[in-house]
């Protein structure tokens, strides 16, 4: 049924709003293969890394420079705590300017060898400063990561690789003498390359790579999940060492949160902060543990962890979970009471996921004015999206994930959904939940 809304009409002489009893019933469309939910990713454990590179940088001369002291005791530090872990490493040298520089390269055992999912960040300062955010950030985020698919004993489908570059700042030197010196057979094989360099910008911005559609869907999904908007990265392309593997033709994407550039007035109503650089101490002596915004380094690190998780789950089709959905239309009265969808889950054994995906269709003009939450089957509330007076654009037509790993699955779930100003109307279309 659908409502033709005009845009801010009166409100409509609508039928009485209907509550529906939902339809229920697994869907017989096969749904995206399960993945295992990553854990979260302590900041406390990232931040810890961070003041291990400052102190390296602090005992020698100040940087972590190529071809300098302090860029091959930060080598040394992240080797160590991967061979720790039970990673197999591996010291790649290489001759740039006269000096030597090196790659580290860490596999967890296991997975796939012909279907290869890497992560990267250079681990190389300027020399003017300790590099905390400028590379220290994604340097320590996929440590962490790292350490976590250890914890984990995660063994994914596919085989995990990850690399710490040298010489990035000199143009990419590492990354370049990684793939130059990687087997054609070998480079076929890495099914995508992540790259994290600056994520942790004291006055940030969330942006994606938008080079391989997957990969950046896969981040875009994980920041809608927060309810954390993202752009994507426009200022990247070859400026960091993922254009090393994408131009051999891998698969890459990545998270960036800004460096000299300026956040516009736009982008400050969006993400908070100031209209002033996103990072302020990039290149600069002023680039250390004081110049990181936690919030924003603890969610792109909980974003690696998602990628890493959901991207070396696999090609293989692992049994689709159980789909719920309820198409039936709810009118949504303007600037009313709220109204419900509900979807009775059936036949789920356990708890919810940590990473339910709630299938959102709502045709509404102005669609600030909704609030939409959903409600567990014991009455727990998760908002999905606030009120915003100024969000004019119409509909919501997203997949939020929620981490409902604390709900029971069997039970009526419902969506409810109130307008909470007067003039535009409408309706839900349909509610889906995907276990
Ligand atoms: N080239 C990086 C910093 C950098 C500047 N713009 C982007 C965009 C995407 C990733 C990184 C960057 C450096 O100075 O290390
Ligand atoms: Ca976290
Ligand atoms: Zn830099
Ligand atoms: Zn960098």
């Amino acid at each position: 049924m659908n409502l033709s809304v005009p845009r801010r009409a009166a409100a409509l002489s609508l039928t009485a709003a209907l509550t529906l009893a939902g339809f229920t019933g697994a869907s017989a469309n096969a749904t995206p293969a399960a993945t295992l939910a990553a854990p979260d990713i302590p900041v406390a454990n990232v931040k810890q890394h961070l003041a291990d590179l400052q102190s390296i940088a602090n005992a020698n001369g100040g940087n972590r420079a190529h071809g300098r002291t302090g860029y091959k005791a930060s080598i040394d530090f992240v080797k160590a705590k991967l061979d720790a872990a039970g990673y197999t490493t591996t010291i790649q040298q290489f001759t740039y300017n006269g000096t030597t520089g090196y790659n580290l390269i860490a596999d967890w055992p296991g997975g796939d060898p012909n279907q290869v999912l890497m992560a990267g960040a250079h681990l190389d300062s300027v020399s003017s400063g300790a590099g905390i955010n400028d590379n220290g950030s994604g340097s320590a985020a996929i440590l962490e990561t790292a350490l976590a698919v250890s914890r984990a004993g995660l063994q994914p489908t596919k085989h995990l690789r990850f690399g710490w570059w040298g010489a990035e700042e000199l143009g990419l030197v590492g990354s370049k003498y990684y793939v130059n010196n990687l087997p054609t057979t070998e480079r076929s094989k890495i099914s995508g390359y992540l790259n994290f360099d600056m994520i942790g910008s004291p006055n940030p911005g969330y942006f994606v790579y938008d080079d391989d559609p997957a990969i950046e869907q896969t981040f875009k999904d994980y920041f809608a999940g927060l309810g954390v908007p993202t752009e994507i990265e426009t200022e990247g392309d070859g400026r960091s060492d993922h254009a090393s593997f994408k131009n051999v033709g891998i698969p890459v994407g990545g998270l960036f949160t800004g460096a000299s550039r300026v956040k516009t007035s736009a982008q400050v109503q969006k993400w908070g902060g100031t209209a002033t650089a996103f990072d302020r101490c990039y290149h600069s002596s002023c680039d250390t543990t004081a110049n990181i915004n936690d919030t924003a380094l603890d969610r792109n690190s909980d974003a690696v962890a998602h990628a890493i998780w959901t991207l070396s789950a696999g090609t293989t089709t692992p049994p689709p979970g159980p789909v719920f959905e309820n198409t039936a239309d709810v009118s949504i009265p303007d600037n009313g009471a709220a109204v419900t969808s509900t979807v009775n889950v059936t036949g789920v054994t356990g708890n919810a996921p940590a990473t339910l995906k709630v299938g959102v269709d709502i045709i509404h003009t102005w669609r600030g004015d909704l609030v939409v939450d959903l409600v567990a089957p014991d009455g727990s509330v998760y908002n999905l999206k606030p009120f915003s007076s100024s969000d004019s654009a119409d509909n919501v037509q997203t997949t939020y994930t929620v981490n409902a790993s604390s709900e029971v699955a069997n039970g009526a779930w419902k969506l409810r959904v109130q307008d909470k100003a007067a003039y535009d109307t409408g309706y839900i279309n349909s509610f889906k939940l995907t276990f």
